[in-house]
Parts: C-alpha cells; sequence; structure tokens
C-alpha cells in the first residue's frame, strides 16, 4: 500500500491500519520525502494517541532505539530514537506470541531499568540515572517495522513509533548498584542456536548513557522520565528474525535470563 498523502490524520491511519492489520506499506517518506524529525516526532504522538483510545491501554514507558553504534551506521545516522510503550504491548515468557499477529517481528535483547523517581531535565546525568533507578531486568523487545522490507529512514521510524509492538521483561529484578551496567555480556539463540553475542557496551557506552540522552531529549519537548515508567535502554546486538514455532531466548550475565515462545 502506497500513502497518498501529507495529512497527519490520514498518515496515522495508514500506520495503524498497517499494525492492526499485520500488513507492510511502503515507507512515508516515499511520498513525503521532506519530513522532518520535529515534524516525525509530532506525528507519532499524535499515532500514539489514537492507538490509546484505540486498544483502550495506558502508556507504561519509554524505549530508546538506534543505541548502538553498529545500528546506527547501518542506518547511515547518528542519532539515537526513542518511543513509548504502551500496557498492551507487554507479553509474557509464559504466554505464546501469536505470529499472525505480527508483519515480519524481530526480537533484540535489552535492559529494562524500572525508575523510583522521576528524570527529568536538560542536564541529567549517568548517576543521576542510576540514582533514579530501583532495578533493572533482562529484556527481549519484539520490534514489527510497518514498512516493507523493515527499510525506512529515519524519520519513517519515529513517526513508526520506533517500530514498537511487543516486550517481554524477566522477574528476576536486580538492583543497578549491584552489578556492572556497563559491562554485562549476552548470548542470544534461536531454538537453541545462539544468533547473537554482545554487551551493554554497545549501548552508547552504557545503557545509562542512553537514557540520560533520551533524558536531555524529553525535555526538550517539555517531557521526562517518570517514577514507576518502565524504559527499555536500547538493543544490545543486532535484532533476529523469527517465525511461529520458533523459541527466543536471551541470557544475561548476572541478570539472568528471559524467553519467549512463538505460535
Ligand atoms: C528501529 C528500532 C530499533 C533498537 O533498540 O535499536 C530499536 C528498528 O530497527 O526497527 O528498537
Amino acid at each position: 500500500m502506497i500513502l497518498k498523502t501529507k495529512d497527519d490524520q490520514e498518515i496515522i491511519e495508514y500506520l495503524l491500519e498497517a499494525e492492526r492489520e499485520a500488513r507492510e506499506v511502503v515507507k512515508i517518506t516515499d511520498s513525503y520525502p521532506d519530513l522532518t524529525i520535529e515534524k516525525a516526532y509530532e506525528l507519532q504522538d499524535r499515532l500514539l494517541n489514537r492507538r490509546l483510545e484505540e486498544n483502550h491501554t495506558k502508556t507504561v514507558g519509554i524505549k530508546l532505539g538506534l543505541t548502538s553504534k553498529a545500528k546506527q551506521e547501518m542506518m547511515g545516522v547518528d542519532e539515537a530514537i526513542y518511543g513509548y510503550l504502551h500496557a498492551d504491548m507487554l507479553a509474557y515468557e509464559w504466554e505464546p506470541m501469536k505470529r499472525s499477529e505480527l508483519i515480519h517481528p524481530k526480537a533484540e535483547p535489552e535492559i529494562a531499568f524500572f525508575l523510583d523517581k522521576d528524570l527529568e531535565g536538560d542536564n541529567i546525568t549517568e548517576e543521576d540515572v542510576l540514582s533514579a533507578t530501583k532495578y533493572v531486568a533482562p529484556a527481549l523487545e519484539v520490534i514489527d517495522s510497518r514498512y516493507k522490507d523493515f527499510r525506512f529512514t529515519l524519520t519513517d521510524v519515529v513517526a513508526d513509533n520506533c517500530s514498537s509492538i511487543k516486550f517481554v521483561v524477566g522477574s528476576q529484578l536486580v538492583s543497578p548498584k549491584n552489578l556492572d551496567l556497563g559491562n554485562v555480556g549476552m548470548v542470544m539463540s534461536k531454538n537453541g542456536k545462539v544468533e547473537q553475542t554482545g554487551s551493554s557496551a554497545a549501548v552508547l557506552g552504557h545503557p545509562a548513557t542512553a537514557i540520560a540522552w533520551a533524558a536531555k531529549q524529553l525535555s526538550k519537548r517539555g517531557r521526562g522520565f517518570k517514577k514507576g515508567e518502565i524504559i527499555l535502554s536500547g538493543a544490545m546486538s543486532e535484532a533476529i528474525s523469527f517465525d511461529s514455532g520458533d523459541t527466543i531466548v536471551a541470557q544475561f550475565n548476572g541478570l539472568g535470563s528471559i524467553s519467549f515462545y512463538c505460535e
């Protein structure tokens, strides 16, 4: 499907329908090449408001994306991005993920941060992030770009809420004081075969650096992270594709493991 308009509302419906029907669409910059990053975040906001209404859900957190140099280079950008997590995106280890609801899903290993203080302002540091974090936990994010072949520009992916669709968080909660969050080793496998290895150092050097960066970006728009929110700090390795019948497991040093099965 091709977008034939620059009308905000029509763009939003185009993306929401793609998600609802689990069907890929042509990226919006093909017909809207001058879409700016500011405008893309505005579209993201409007899309999220519509999605909250339509799915009777609520916002539970924020996810960061393109925080690893490898992923930024792959896309030819030097900027990370952020999007929002809704309650209906939360998936569980014990509940099979339905392949029929997804377009071309990929799994990414991430560290989830749970905040017990607000984190707001344009001078947030890594130390502020760590002191506002009550726990961290292992997580797997499932991304499912609405765009054909998972190909997009920076502005396309921002408008599409950074490809968000599902996330699974482990139940082992660890205080950030009890591990070196800057170098958590990770192994991700599919059906028992190792597919990716990585370290939290891939996330802008340290996941707290990525979150401090996002706090500054949010503050430009008069926003911040709120107490009680979950933050997914960005992929620690390349994403891997999965299909029905696949089991994905990510094991993190000091944090335990997290998995899901796709039916
Ligand atoms: C964009 C979102 C990537 C991450 O952690 O890097 C992302 C994409 O690759 O579809 O969530």
